[in-house]
């Protein structure tokens, strides 16, 4: 958002202001606050004006402008009501050059998992994808799923959830499926051009319109929750955790519901069975087989036991 407009409703959010002193906070006249105030307006925020000046009467519940106002993190954020895929929205700016933009949508019509499956996209939850140039090794990306559920996990903690994360991709309340995320990325064998990571929550939908294994935080904390604060949560903390992915791995060992469990991991050319006993850097899943010790990169994990 315009540098000015935010420096507007930072002021206004601390209650109500003169045009003349807005003016001068601002550094622009007072006929160009008014033109800010009408855009404002436009993005959906209620301000009134009288006597004393500007007033915030109300904030929109949803959007870009939403989610930016107070969010402390380097991101431009780009709203669609309806999209297929946010992922798909993310990449063709990522071909314009773009770098730490989100791209929000309230809905999407055709919602990607991994290996082409669907994620069930309803109006309501959240879909998002954040567009990042990491200056990791193309083979440490993979950490930044991790980083992306601990984000969530932490977030849903913070509204009196109790997550757990099973690897490599799902956050889930009470064994069930609340969050997934969806890690795309282009580049060369040594270098990264970009990454897009792709996060889904189930938030204000019914458990019931979702795929079996599913669950919503309305269902779960039996409550909506304010999406836009939700959204900021996350991407805060998922800007925070990449400052030392190491020590959002232990993040993501606190809350793992796989490790210690024996699982079936298929991959895309066998079947490995074993006891999951960690994870370790950028995210393998190490697992002691009849055979010896596997650390799996990537692939779908079953509980056994
Ligand atoms: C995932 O795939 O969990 C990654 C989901 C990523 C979704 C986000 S939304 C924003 C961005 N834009 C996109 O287009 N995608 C990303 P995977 O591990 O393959 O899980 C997919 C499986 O989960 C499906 O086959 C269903 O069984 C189940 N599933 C589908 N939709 C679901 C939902 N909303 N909640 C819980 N489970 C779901």
């Amino acid at each position: 958002m315009d540098e000015t407009r935010l420096a507007i409703l930072d002021r206004l959010d601390a209650g109500t202001a003169s045009g003349p002193e807005l003016a001068a906070s601002c550094g622009v006249t007072r006929a160009a606050i008014w033109k800010h105030v009408q855009s404002l307006r436009d993005a959906g925020f209620e301000i009134s004006v009288d006597d004393e000046g500007y007033r915030l009467v109300e904030t929109p519940e949803y959007g870009a402008a939403a989610v930016i106002l107070g969010l402390d993190a380097p991101y431009e954020v780009r709203y669609v009501e309806r999209t297929e895929s946010t992922n798909e929205v993310a990449r063709s700016l990522a071909e314009t050059g773009a770098d730490e933009v989100v791209v929000l949508a309230d809905t999407q019509t055709a919602g990607r998992g991994r290996l082409g499956r669907a994620w069930s996209s309803a109006s309501g939850g959240i879909y998002l994808s954040v567009l990042v140039r990491p200056t990791l090794p193309p083979g440490e990306v993979s950490v930044l799923t991790l980083l992306a559920a601990v984000a969530v996990a932490q977030a849903i903690e913070e509204r009196g959830g109790a997550p757990t994360i099973k690897w490599p991709n799902d956050v889930r309340l009470e064994g069930k499926k609340v969050s997934g995320i969806l890690t795309e990325m282009e580049g060369e064998a040594d270098r990264v051009s970009w990454v897009i990571v792709g996060i889904g929550i189930n938030a204000n939908v019914d458990s019931e319109d979702l795929p079996p294994g599913g669950t919503s935080l309305r269902s779960e904390l039996e409550t909506d929750v304010d999406r836009a604060s939700l959204v900021r949560d996350v991407l805060e903390r998922f800007y925070a955790l990449q400052a030392d992915p190491r020590g959002g791995l232990e993040d993501w060992r606190s809350r793992s519901d796989t490790i210690g469990r024996t699982v079936r991991i298929s991959t895309h050319d066998s079947d490995i069975c074993g006891e999951a006993i960690d994870v370790t850097y950028p995210g393998h899943l190490r697992v002691e087989t009849d055979s010896g010790m596997v650390d799996v990169h990537t692939g779908d994990c079953e509980y056994l036991r």
